[in-house]
């Protein structure tokens, strides 16, 4: 079956991305020829004799070098020497998973698993609890598994989950945006999992912004909506707490779901929610009765062309029989893996949790959760896999986020009684702090104008400071143009203040390179008008040159197309992606030249068109 975003090849879509090689790396049955342990050495009286055997792998991958996951064969009375060495290792895994670690206990580095005797085991995890007692960390118990050690006795090992929030970040973040296609639950599963009461099946769970999206049951707008997790794993929602503030005070990871809208006519306004929001991950919903419906391959295209990672939950699971599950199933995962290289894996217990977690990792395993908010059948196994899923970003990228100059995009803007104008958005890059002096733009004219940060809330809750990657309001101020705030517009930017003396202006002319993916007519000529979608820049713009000839560009060509914004200027930047889907006209394609309207001070090789 071709896997289309809209009509094109999915393979080709990722391909002119240069998407991540999406290699095959499976957690289990990898083995190390090199390693000369073997179970034979182990000493058989220490079996756990009675643990019943399932099948396990032999090895895991190598240890890795970077990241959050930890290998240790045994952590048996550790000399004082080793324990302060332990712990310091310790608090580098953390750092490195943003407050994260995985210890894999009973492996040894090079992967293979040996297993641990059951008085070996319970040492080792003292030890590990000390060390985590020692950086105030909490540890948990993700899974066991017996290890066949030969002549009817097994051994041990664990997983172990030591979470510590760093002393500079209240909480650990994730962003999942939640896709598919018109009715399949997106709202209501969303609404199960943040208030924690069962749906009605007729769609009492869902939670609404609009009085018309409440008549006519159909999300239009995107809509935020906040699950927290503590150290211990227990939910907290609606349910525990009253209000949002209360949720983000008493949890230690926060989920922000952004719920997007299934229906083709509010296409526009999903591809702004996915590209504009940043997800960490995407949900894909799917109906276990309506299958791959609807704008649901779109929707997968486009959070596989944004390299965003994929789970799938599939819904309805009470109101179907079991043949038509399994079809949808098999549909799904064809799909997956022919077209998107993709390896599936069907949740069916915990175990699985722990292992899709961990291919999360390489980027190439999609869980797929069957479940019903009526009944409530498979959500344990979702909200397991949402606890445990890792943030996306490591310690060393966000640091070096941190360090380049700030820009903060403007996704949302009030104006607050007492409090004046508030903007609200996504931190890409740097620091912003309390009374900070950024430039805002770009203007109608293009240019910067000076404004002073006067407070900032991170999850509705005031603070001194955000860093990259993370989502915050701020209230402005400005002294020199007070009106600007009145007219301040989603996919405005904050850059640093040095941006006004450097002549750094929004561009109204672009040019990028383009694939046509579908046509009804066949071309895109000079003067074509379409909504583009670049990161959180949502505008009308005309094509008012195409580099290949007077034909135009035709579906499946690619070439450099002159677009120029219909209303304002925008600050966006080279590389990034830009789509547009209007009226059965795709396109992709990436922003390769900028045009300022003013010229920058610093030298420039960008010219006027
Ligand atoms: N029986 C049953 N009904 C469900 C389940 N999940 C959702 N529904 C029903 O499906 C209907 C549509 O659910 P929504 O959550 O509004 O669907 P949506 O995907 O958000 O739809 P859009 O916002 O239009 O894209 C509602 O009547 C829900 O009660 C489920 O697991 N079982
Ligand atoms: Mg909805």
């Amino acid at each position: 079956m071709a896997f289309t975003f809209g009509g094109t090849d999915l393979g080709a879509l990722a391909g002119f991305f240069g998407g991540p090689d999406r290699k095959r790396k499976a957690f289990d049955g990898q083995t190390d020829g090199n390693d000369s342990d073997s179970l034979s050495e182990m000493d058989p009286e220490d079996g756990l004799g009675d643990i019943s055997c399932y099948e396990s792998p032999s090895s895991l991958p190598p240890e890795p070098e970077w990241g959050n996951v930890e290998y240790k064969l045994k952590l048996m009375n550790p000399t004082r020497y080793r324990f302060e060495h332990l712990v310091t290792q310790m608090k580098w895994r953390l750092r490195e998973g943003q407050g994260e670690a995985i210890y894999e206990i009973g492996v040894q580095d090079c992967g293979r698993i040996k297993g641990l005797t059951a008085q070996e085991m319970r040492g080792s995890l003292e030890t590990l609890q000390r060390m985590a007692d020692k950086l105030g960390a909490t540890v948990s118990v993700l899974r066991e598994r017996s290890v066949d050690a030969g002549e009817g006795n097994y051994r041990k090992t664990a997983e172990i989950l030591v979470r510590k929030i760093p002393d500079d970040q209240v909480l650990i973040e994730l962003r999942v945006a939640v896709l598919g296609n018109a009715d399949v639950g997106k709202s209501t599963v969303l609404g199960v999992l943040t208030q924690g009461e069962l749906d009605n099946g007729r769609g009492g769970a869902r939670l609404f912004r609009h009085l018309h999206e409440i008549q006519s049951g159909r999300t239009s707008s995107i809509s935020h909506e906040i699950m927290g997790f503590s150290d211990k794993g227990s939910v907290v929602n609606y349910l525990h707490c009253r209000t949002a503030e209360e949720i983000v005070a008493s949890a230690s990871k926060l989920i922000t779901f952004i719920d997007l809208a299934g229906h083709r006519k509010y296409m526009r306004t999903t591809i702004c929610g996915l590209t504009g929001y940043s997800p960490h991950y995407a949900m894909l919903v799917v109906g276990a009765n309506t299958g791959l419906a609807g704008t649901t391959k779109e929707h997968l295209g486009l959070a596989l062309a944004l390299e965003v990672p994929i789970m799938v939950v599939v819904t309805k699971v009470d109101r179907t029989t079991p043949s038509v599950l399994s079809q949808t199933l098999e549909s799904l995962e064809s799909v997956l893996k022919s077209t998107a290289n993709l390896l599936p894996i069907r949740i069916s217990d915990e175990d699985d949790v722990i292992t899709a977690r961990a291919n999360q990792e390489h980027e190439n395993c999609v869980p797929i959760f069957c479940v019903s908010n009526v009944t409530g059948a498979g959500l344990d196994l979702l909200t397991k896999f949402l606890y445990v899923l890792p943030p996306r970003v490591s310690n060393k990228e966000r640091e070096l986020l941190e360090q380049e100059a700030v820009h903060f995009q403007v996704d949302e803007m009030w104006d607050i009684p007492d409090v004046g104008s508030v903007v609200g958005g996504l931190l890409k890059t740097g620091v912003v702090t309390e009374h900070m002096e950024l430039a805002l733009g770009p203007t109608e004219n293009g240019s910067f104008v000076p404004v002073r940060i006067e407070s900032i809330h991170r999850n509705r809750t005031v603070c001194r400071s955000v860093r990259a990657s993370q989502s915050a309001s701020l209230a402005l101020s400005s002294r020199s143009n007070p009106d600007l705030l009145s007219r301040i517009r989603k996919g405005m930017v904050l850059l640093p203040l040095t941006a006004i003396a450097e002549n750094i202006s929004g561009s109204l002319y672009f040019q990028a390179s383009i694939t046509l993916i579908r046509h009804p007519e066949g071309a895109i000529t000079q003067g074509f008008c379409t909504t583009v979608h670049i990161g959180n820049v949502c505008q009308r713009a005309k094509v008012v040159g195409i580099f290949l000839g007077n034909q135009g560009l035709r579906t499946n060509e690619k070439t450099a197309v002159l677009f120029r914004f219909c209303r304002a200027p925008e600050y966006i930047q080279r590389g990034a992606q830009v789509f547009f889907f209007s009226a059965g006209i795709e396109g992709i394609g990436e922003v390769t030249h900028l045009f300022p309207l003013l010229s920058p001070s610093s030298s420039s090789d960008e010219e006027a068109p």
